[in-house]
């Protein structure tokens, strides 16, 4: 982007010159920090560390971002899909230690007769004590602020967030995707009257985008940052599905790049590849956003720090939730390849995401190689914003400081103790195909498939060049690996038990079920002491251990009071839809519990000793 460059020589003028005035006592030289989240971009899904078939969506913001900092070609995101993801960053604990692993909160799982297993239930949304990264911040006398996407339940604002817009911006599905285009004159998204890249013979001057709000809250939130350096967590909604986009020229600019008729036909884009004229439309907007933002760190005076522009005083992070998304339904939204599959597993395709770090002291264009996890960035922000947060808490994340990678050359990451970081691993018990536990190690991939108890092993990498980067040679069963094999599921496994993980549970539905499960005779409510009880037969296992959830009023009760909230309405009753631990008395073969005045209606849960996850009817509390 021909702007940016003349702005950043600009810049560097501005540094020098300043660099002789002293500081003012006053000033707050702590930095801001900006996280730009991306929803659903794979690694291969931008024009950055783009391998094999050239990437056909065109990204120069997040190119030019990374000649002004560190770029992480070996970058993961916590876990393989939205919710999960962003609950580790947020807390800085693994998913699987927050028994948050997926986006199907408070969903009880289908328990199929076909299925084995059964997938753990996931409260409503994040426990509220867990310390968020804005609530730490906050402490620290930050200003934080959340716009776009926040999928952790109730609202940012309830998590340490001053500011929070959840709005989903442009990202609005339309009636109909193939000519529902924005105008200079749209009310709601009118068309900018600056034009950006992409330029073509068609429109030499590039192209105007239609008004964002996520963007625009964006900067608003910076703008009335004056006082206090400011945390900003940007989460965009694209580039997740429904794949659509409101501009009519960034579409037809791709229709006529990959070839195809403008505008696009009805119905299912179906070719594989990354051939999908709506979906490269949604990456453009959303690097077009990156250069909005940027633009506005480079030119904006730092309220907080004489003669700086934002950009000299900013910390910012881009990077995506989750790899690339392939398919949804019938359409083909985008390819990872050379990865194997993509979000919702545990392989490469669906953690494995771009990442660039740029900032005070980070060389520009450089790059590290090594293993990072957006679980490194709690920590790494507290220490480049000098916050301190209470020793317990500190214990509780799970991440490392790469600090020492970003500003002092440092080759490895670290750990407390000074010793390397050796791997990382993933805890997925969701999906009836994609159950699956992994770990990356050294130049070492393996996957425990829960439903198949077995593992596979796959050697991505052989003396820093590119091995089987694809996954597609198994070593499991090759002698030669079998010691690897062993020291790897014992890495493994230790991480999964010192992370006290969940699931996947056995189905007690299931038909070729072995062993026998918890049988539930009854569930009762005394009104007088509102007092739970649900009863067992006591020929069954050993039930150990129990929740109540308290849940909303069915439906069809509603309906009745004439009190049935409109779709996303709920009342914010945080206790709803949570697991409530329940003591289990070792008399006879009841369980109770006491519910709170104000419940409505709950369920038990209940895990045995043979591992069966079994729920009971969902009973009104009068
Ligand atoms: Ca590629
Ligand atoms: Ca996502």
């Amino acid at each position: 982007m021909k702007l940016l460059r003349t702005t950043t020589i600009a810049l560097l003028i501005g540094v020098s010159a300043t660099a002789l005035t002293p500081k003012p006592a006053s000033a707050d030289t702590r930095p801001n920090i900006l996280i730009f989240y991306v929803d659903d971009l794979g690694w291969q899904g931008t024009q950055l560390n783009d391998v094999d078939s050239p990437c056909p969506y065109e990204t120069p913001n997040v190119v030019e971002l990374a000649k002004q900092g560190m770029n992480f070609t070996q970058a993961y995101s916590a876990a393989p899909s939205c919710a999960p993801s962003r609950a580790g960053l947020i807390t800085g604990q693994h998913p699987g230690k927050l028994r948050y692993t997926h986006v199907t909160f408070d969903n009880f799982p289908k328990n199929r007769p076909t299925e084995e297993f059964s997938e753990p239930y996931l409260g409503a949304h994040l426990q509220m004590d867990a310390l968020t990264l804005a609530t730490a911040l906050k402490d620290n006398g930050y200003h934080t602020g959340h716009v776009g996407k926040w999928h952790l339940g109730l609202s940012s604002s309830l998590f340490g967030f001053e500011f929070s817009h959840e709005d989903r911006g442009v990202h609005r599905k339309t009636a109909d995707r193939t000519k529902d285009f924005s105008t200079a004159d749209d009310p709601k998204y009118p068309l900018s009257q600056i034009k950006y890249p992409p330029v073509s013979t068609k429109k030499p001057d590039g192209i105007s985008y239609p008004y964002d709000g996520v963007t625009e809250s964006a900067l608003q939130f910076m703008e009335e940052s004056d006082d206090k350096p400011f945390f900003l967590y940007l989460a965009h909604w694209m580039v997740h599905w429904p794949a659509m986009t409101r501009n009519g020229e960034l579409l037809e600019y791709y229709c006529d790049k990959l070839g195809q008729p403008f505008p696009p036909k009805k119905g299912a884009q179906s070719l594989e590849g990354q051939n999908n004229p709506y979906f490269a439309s949604m990456v453009s907007t959303v690097d077009w956003s990156l250069g909005r933002i940027v633009d506005h760190l480079e030119k904006t005076d730092d309220p907080r720090n004489q003669g700086k522009k934002l950009i000299e005083t900013t910390y910012l992070i881009f990077t995506s939730d989750n790899g690339g998304a392939t398919r949804h339904g019938k359409e083909v939204l985008s390819d990872n390849t050379p990865l194997k599959f993509g979000k919702t597993h545990a392989e490469e395709g669906g953690i494995r995401v771009p990442m660039i770090v740029v900032g005070p002291g980070i060389p520009k264009g450089s790059q590290f190689d090594g293993l990072v996890n957006q679980l490194d960035y709690f920590p790494t922000i507290l220490d480049l914003t000098q916050s301190t947060i209470a020793p317990e808490a500190k214990k509780e994340l799970s991440g490392l400081d790469i600090t020492p990678v970003l500003l002092d050359g440092a080759k490895q990451i670290v750990d407390a103790q000074g010793a390397a970081r050796e791997n990382l691993f993933w805890h997925f018990p969701h999906g009836q195909e994609s159950m699956k536990a992994s770990l990356r190690d050294g130049d070492f991939k393996l996957l425990k498939n829960y439903q198949t108890r077995d593992y596979s092993l796959y050697r991505l990498y052989q003396n820093g060049q590119r091995e089987d980067l694809e996954e597609m040679k198994d070593l499991a069963t090759d002698p030669e690996y079998a010691p690897v094999l062993k020291d790897l599921s014992a890495k493994l496994d230790r991480h999964l038990e010192e992370n006290q993980v969940e699931g996947p549970y056995l189905n007690p539905a299931f038909k070729g079920k072995t062993k026998p499960a918890a049988e539930i005779n009854t569930v009762t409510f005394e009104a007088s002491n509102r007092t739970a009880t649900v009863s067992l037969n006591e020929s069954g296992p050993a039930i150990e251990t129990a929740y109540v959830i308290y849940r909303d009023l069915p439906v069809a009760t509603k309906n009745k009071n004439k009190r049935n909230p409109k779709r996303g309405k709920k009342e914010l009753d945080v206790r709803l839809g949570m697991k409530m631990p329940v003591t289990i008395s070792s008399s006879d073969n009841t369980i109770s519990a006491l519910i709170p005045e104000g419940i409505d209606a709950f369920c038990f849960l209940l895990i045995d000793e043979n591992n069966y996850q079994t729920f009971s009817d969902v009973q009104l509390a009068r």
